[in-house]
């Protein structure tokens, strides 16, 4: 069997609202993507994946839909979507959709139609239940953002379940008539020339709530197989699940390739570690790098041939991997480098998130009043009222909050970084006037260059993509280092995650051994010795 494109390619982030508004609103739009897909051409990306675009009230900017067959005024109209396909297209690059098929927005006419009556034909739209004899919730099942999953509805008497905001009521998989309307939705949007999609929180279709089971619920397998048959069979896409709850075993029941499921799936193993395991990301941890490299290790090996890897440190969600995995001071250029190559030297299908490639990092807003998240405010207040103390919120805040990813883009230094003419919709990251586009683009020591090369060596050297994986110096307390085989050409990949000199001592193998150097942020180095002594973040 020959191997998916998708195995090859590189896909890029695109969070819509931050990118680069094209008319002045302070919003940005898809003919701000169409100016700047020359950009993302020269960069070498396959593929972008667009966060939601479609009709929404924006209560969760637009993880809650209200029309998924047209695009939300703000970002511009089917034309548009139109013009970016063929205008990509064009470059090479193909569009993947977001598809947000756990909930809609309560502002659907399905739900509009399905909050009215009991008798509605789109009732069974929706997960309703009865409240308890004394009125309160048929469970205590809470949502993601915060409070009870479950809200009263006034016309008819019941409750429905949201396992996000109160305006994201979850749709019924359950009922054949939901899964119907979603597979030719999702035809349709195919038929339209994209190329596949990002499937969010899809891990939750299979849910049990009677029995308080959310992520990998028993039909969940069933359901994706049957969406397989029903929309993606016969179509050479590329899909990505987003699944908090993956293991890698369940993680092979999605990508393994007999399964006829997804493509891939999204993990958040790496990313948890800078959790609190019990509190949450509310209460952030310092990552171990000794558990980090057994995680990436772990999904490396257990995936390999019996599934597939992405391999991602940011997203819309996330913070900035270089304030979080790198050093966003004196380091910011080596480490975003550093991480970069750590992370597409191994195997799987690498995203890059708007602004990492040019090594964009947190923002520290002094008030709670300039986030506009929800998931940053609904917690806020929670754990306000748990006991939290200010001090300690803004600074998960400034660690976690998924603002932090969402400041909108840096282009160059002049005002507002050159996203928009207008007010922008949420306030850039101060650090603009040295951060930015064009100021990396000059650089001798550009970031964007690093990725550049980075995703070409992949086009170049079947090796990175498909070579197998062996963790090396396992247990290195500054070092991830692993070694990519195929055939007799081995490929060493050595990273300081740390601000000091790392002193190594390799295996035998690898002694005295001389090659060529693919890449490097530091010095260029042909020969290994017998001890390999890493500058602060070189790789
Ligand atoms: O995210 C799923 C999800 O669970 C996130 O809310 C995540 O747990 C949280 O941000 C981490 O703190 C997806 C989308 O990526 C997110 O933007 C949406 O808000 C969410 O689904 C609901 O659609
Ligand atoms: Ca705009």
């Amino acid at each position: 069997m020959t191997n998916p494109w998708w195995h090859n390619a590189v896909v890029y982030q695109i969070y819509p609202r931050s990118f680069m508004d094209s008319n002045g609103d302070g919003i940005g739009d898809l003919p701000g993507i169409i100016d700047k897909l020359d950009y993302l051409a020269e960069l070498g990306i396959d593929v972008i994946w667009l966060s939601p675009v479609c009709t929404s009230p924006m209560d969760d900017n637009g993880y809650d839909i209200s029309d998924y067959e047209d695009i939300a005024p703000e970002f511009g109209t089917l034309d548009d979507m139109d013009r970016l396909i063929a205008e990509a297209k064009q470059r090479g690059i193909k569009i993947l959709l977001d598809l947000v098929v756990n909930h809609s927005s309560d502002e659907h006419p399905w739900f509009e139609s399905a909050r009215q009556s009991k008798d509605s034909p789109y009732r069974d739209f929706y997960i309703w239940r009865k409240p308890n004899a004394d009125g309160s919730p048929p469970n205590d099942m809470g949502s993601v953002f915060g409070g009870s999953a479950w809200e009263f509805d006034e016309t008819t008497g019941e409750y429905y379940l949201h396992l996000f905001s109160k305006k994201q009521p979850d749709l019924n998989w359950q009922n054949p008539k939901v899964r119907q309307a979603v597979y030719d939705m999702m035809n349709r949007w195919l038929d339209r020339g994209i190329a596949g999609f990002r499937m969010d929180v899809i891990d939750l279709i299979g849910k049990d709530p009677d029995n308080k089971i959310t992520a990998n619920g028993p039909d969940l397998h069933p359901f994706l197989q049957e969406m397989h048959r029903e929309t993606l069979a016969g179509r050479d896409v590329l899909t990505v699940g987003e699944t908090w709850g993956a293991t890698p075993e369940i993680a092979k029941l999605y990508s393994h390739p007999d399964r006829h499921e997804l493509s891939m799936v999204f993990q958040f193993e790496h990313i948890q570690l800078t959790h609190d395991p019990v509190e949450g990301k509310w209460r952030p941890r310092p990552f171990d790098l000794i558990e980090l490299k057994q995680v990436f290790a772990k999904w490396q090996n257990e995936l390999a041939g019996e599934g597939w890897n992405s391999l991602f440190w940011n997203n819309h969600d996330l913070a900035r991997s270089v304030s979080i995995y790198g050093d966003d001071g004196e380091y910011r250029v080596k480490s975003a480098k550093m991480l970069a190559t750590a992370l597409h030297g191994m195997q799987g299908t690498p995203y890059i998130y708007q602004g990492e490639e040019i090594g964009m990092t947190n923002v520290h807003f002094d008030s709670i009043d300039d986030y506009d998240d929800i998931e940053t405010h609904n917690l806020y207040r929670e754990k306000r009222d748990a006991g939290y103390t200010e001090a300690d919120l803004m600074s998960a805040i400034h660690t976690h909050s998924r603002d932090n990813a969402r400041t909108p883009m840096q282009w160059d230094d002049t005002e507002n970084a050159g996203f928009t003419q207008g007010q922008p919709w949420l306030k850039l990251n101060p650090n603009y006037p040295e951060i930015n586009v064009a100021a990396d683009r000059v650089s001798e020591d550009s970031i964007f260059e690093h990725y550049k090369q980075l995703i070409d060596l992949r086009k170049t050297h079947d090796i990175l993509v498909h070579g197998d994986f062996e963790l090396i110096l396992n247990d290195h307390p500054q070092v991830f280092a692993y070694l990519r085989r195929q055939g007799d050409e081995t490929v060493a990949v050595f990273n300081n995650f740390s601000a000091q000199e790392a002193r190594t001592e390799l295996p035998e193998t690898l002694q005295d051994q001389s090659g060529e150097c693919w890449i490097h942020n530091g010095t260029e180095r042909m020969e290994l010795s017998r001890n390999l002594v890493l500058a602060p973040y070189e790789s």
